[in-house]
């Protein structure tokens, strides 16, 4: 009966107008004389947050009645960019709302940009996590997101005089998006011992003792699907001091500070997001957000399953935990403690639960961002979870001794624990131990970790236990949201957006590629998204950028392995080549723009340098007036999810270049390609899946394979190593002085002229040079290009987040989306 009193979609603009004006003027308390765009934007989003919380409520209750097996997935970071844009077109009210918003005199574009990002996350791992939640709504599964609240997402990145610096990301000022369930709070305890004793059935049990409580408060996200009412939950944890209140005792006697200090040290732990990047540094409050949001949520989903009354071993039949890398491994030894200290089940039976119930994804093979942590940090911090952890590493051992005893040395090779000093717990192997289903995230980089990091557990549990999911991305925010134009032609020649839940219908488009009327607009769909990036550069770098020049750009976090280093290394050898050309070649030649973004983490010095190359490099050539607009370099900065919703639709080229073997997937070049443009890069990651998809006429590969690199590394080491030519000449340039202070860039340049050149920047400048040629060649005919750029479009759909939601529901959780109920 309540239904009949819930909020209903807008029936017309001006409907839409009485709701938002209703919570600017009593919500919020503004007068509309004294309404601006913030207050706009407020209003907005609450007008639409009504409506999403009455399918949020129904999907809940559906889920729960219908009782059946759902997800759960657990990420320290989703990095999920903004809602209110999002939410109006999966809602479907887009239009309505922009046309009421002109009525009350705003712009829907000027409204949707007062939003701050949520910017739970660092790079491609956040963003993964973020697109999974939008495909699970969007294809019904029953579902949960289980994160941390930071206070402070991700740093703003500033760029000052070139150089990086990171200002605070104060999001949560106002943030209509999460709702705070006081009522659910879980106390998670820290340090203390563990006891010993029997049971009065003469049974041995451990409890574990003493220490310190933390309590976590739930904060709940919805997340609506799109063209369904289906919309679920993200809840992400935060903390605060158990007792809730500071020491008044204290605060009366005198003691100010100390009365407030237990307070702020249970509210760091969900203070700041860690800003790496694929680099792990093993500080112990890392280690405290870790469990405090692993414990929390388990006693969540634990208390969810009990409420069903069903026997313990209907548990992986109801639940399936998915480890979003090794970050939530602590789970692993938390069901297992939960199941035998708690629940009173034996050692056996609780584990053969928690094998069933979870699945891990890899994502990284790079030796540096593999997670260990030391034993004695463990031991201080989660007493009984260090006795688990041997525990299962001895059951572990004996079963590889018994199946494999003839090669002894793999016993210390595969062991959870590394003997070294201090000892270390290796929390990808005890993820490999703890799930039934491990995968990776491309092709290349699912067999890379079967011949490298996992082979041993290859050999142990056979080849069935490892899989792949290439990664995706969700077409609703990636093109119909950041793209509205392309994806409006798209849907004028489908016949309706149903694209958007199937991708693979794009491959129909492929009938337009020599539609003279469809070219055009596609190609002035481009033209359009570029002049939208070159205002944008000019209003936060004040450089004036030519849209008709080749845009060539690279956004991502700064890292070695993606080698932005190598790209910039490009540009200067252009610009000396252009400095070098007569009036007639320099009239052949397509005008570039060079764009970068990224932030690099803030201890990592090597990627600050690049950042500061990229912006003196920019200095000097876009002042050169012998130049011009023959090239231009450009640093975007602090690039983030609604940066990236302007720059990808507005590139002709765009760089995947990590080193072969280093990327595990990379998720922007399936955006850049999805948008129109084409790219250059290495035979790495989903680069490899992208052109068997679209074609090799319609990419632009260069440098080593993976299988070289090894070798080569090898040979730079013990062999004689010697600097490509070209790049030796850019050299020569930066020692010169010629952009700025050369002593500011020596380690770039000698980690690769003396010190081994691990990322083989020479070895593949002069493929990547060469390449970029090809590509000026190419952008030349344009009529050609725009046809290889319209087919890369056709041929995208096997990149869609859905496919891989998909493809896990079946091979991983075995989990079958639930329709939602409608009305009547
Ligand atoms: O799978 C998502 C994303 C991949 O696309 C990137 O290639 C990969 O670098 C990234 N991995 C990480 C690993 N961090 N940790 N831990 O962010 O995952």
């Amino acid at each position: 009966a309540w239904n009949k009193y819930a909020p209903k979609p807008f029936e017309s603009a001006e409907e839409f107008d009485k709701e938002a004006v209703r919570h600017i003027e009593t919500t919020l308390a503004r007068s509309m004389y004294n309404c601006d765009e913030a207050a706009a934007y407020a209003g907005t989003a609450l007008a639409f947050r009504d409506r999403l919380v009455i399918d949020w409520n129904k999907t809940q209750q559906n889920q729960t009645f219908a009782d059946q097996k759902r997800v759960y997935y657990l990420s320290l970071e989703f990095l999920m960019g903004r809602a209110l844009d999002n939410a109006m077109l999966n809602v479907g009210q887009k239009e309505t709302a922009k046309q009421g918003l002109s009525d009350l005199g705003f712009r829907v574009e000027d409204i949707i940009t007062q939003e701050h990002d949520a910017a739970l996350g660092n790079g491609g791992l956040g963003r993964l996590a973020a697109c999974f939640l939008d495909s699970l709504a969007s294809l019904n599964y029953p579902a949960w997101g289980y994160g941390l609240r930071y206070r402070y997402g991700i740093f703003k990145q500033e760029i000052i005089d070139g150089y990086q610096v990171e200002v605070p990301d104060y999001w949560l000022d106002f943030n209509p998006w999460e709702f705070a369930r006081h009522d659910i709070t879980v106390d998670i305890q820290f340090y203390g011992y563990v006891n010993k004793y029997q049971d009065d059935d003469g049974k041995q049990v451990c409890s574990w003792e003493g220490g310190e409580i933390v309590q976590a408060v739930a904060f709940d996200v919805p997340i609506p699907g799109y063209g369904t009412p289906t919309t679920n939950n993200l809840r992400l944890w935060g903390s605060k001091a158990a007792s809730g209140e500071f020491d008044f005792q204290k605060f009366n006697s005198g003691e100010y500070e100390s009365s407030v200090a237990d307070q702020q040290r249970a509210e760091t732990i969900s203070a700041v997001l860690y800003p790496n990047d694929n680099l792990e540094r093993g500080k112990e409050l890392r280690l405290k957000q870790q469990y405090f949001w692993c414990a929390a949520s388990l006693y969540d989903i634990v208390r969810r399953f009990k409420k069903s009354k069903r026997p313990w071993k209907d548990f992986p039949n109801q639940v399936a935990i998915q480890l979003n890398d090794t970050h939530p491994t602590l789970a692993i030894p938390e069901l297992q403690r939960i199941l035998i200290d708690q629940e009173g089940l034996d050692w056996d039976e609780a584990w053969s639960i928690v094998q069933k119930t979870f699945g891990y994804t890899n994502h990284t093979v790079l030796p540096e961002a593999l997670e260990k942590w030391s034993v004695p940090l463990i031991q201080h911090l989660l007493p009984r979870h260090l006795q688990i952890i041997y525990d299962i590493n001895l059951n572990f051992l004996q079963y590889v001794e018994r199946n494999n005893p003839k090669d002894r040395e793999m016993l210390g090779r595969v062991s959870i624990i590394e003997e070294s000093n201090p000892k270390m717990v290796r929390m990808a192997y005890l993820a490999v131990i703890g799930s039934h289903k491990v995968n990776g995230v491309a092709e290349l980089h699912s067999d890379l970790i079967k011949t490298t990091i996992f082979k041993d557990f290859v050999k142990i549990y056979g080849p069935d236990k490892f899989a792949n999911v290439t990664n995706g991305i969700t077409p609703r925010r990636w093109l119909h949201q950041a793209n509205p134009r392309l994806s409006e032609l798209i849907a004028s020649k489908l016949g309706g957006y149903g694209f958007l839940k199937d991708l693979t219908l794009l491959h129909k488009l492929e009938a337009y590629v020599d539609d003279k009327d469809f070219r055009k607009e596609f190609q002035e769909i481009k033209y359009a998204n570029k002049v939208r990036l070159a205002r944008h550069i000019k209003e936060v770098t004040g450089v004036s950028v030519n849209p008709a020049a080749l845009f060539d750009i690279q956004v991502k976090r700064i890292h070695e392995y993606k080698r932005q280093q190598l790209n910039i290394f490009g540009v200067i050898h252009r610009y000396l080549a252009i400095k070098k050309m007569s009036a007639e070649q320099r009239k052949k030649l397509a005008p570039r723009v060079s764009i970068f973004g990224g932030k690099a983490a803030p201890g990592y010095w090597m990627a600050k340098t690049v950042i500061h190359l990229v912006n003196e490099v920019g200095r000097v050539i876009n002042a050169d007036k012998d130049v011009g607009d023959l090239l231009k370099v450009i640093f975007i900065e602090d690039y983030n999810v609604s940066k990236a919703e302007i720059i990808c639709p507005a590139s002709d080229i765009s760089e995947h270049i990590s080193t072969a073997g280093t990327e595990a997937s990379g998720t922007s070049n399936m955006k850049f390609v999805l948008n129109g443009g084409l790219i250059i890069g290495t035979c790495d990651g989903a680069n490899i899946e992208i052109t068997r998809e679209i074609g090799e006429n319609n990419i632009f590969l260069f440098g080593n394979l993976a299988e070289d690199v090894d070798e080569l590394r090898h040979a730079h080491l013990y062999g004689n190593f010697q600097l490509d030519a070209e790049l030796s000449s850019v050299f020569d340039a930066i020692r010169s002085g010629m952009f700025g202070d050369a002593g500011q860039f020596s380690a770039l340049v000698n980690g690769i002229v003396e010190h081994g050149d691990y990322y083989l920047v020479s070895d593949d400048f002069a493929s990547y040079c060469k390449t970029h040629d090809m590509i000026d060649e190419a952008y030349k005919d344009q009529e050609e290009w725009v046809t290889k750029c319209i087919t890369a479009v056709a041929r995208m759909g096997f990149f869609s987040s859905d496919r891989c939601i998909d493809e896990y529901a079946e091979m991983i959780w075995n989990v079958e989306p639930l329709q939602p109920k409608v009305d009547g």
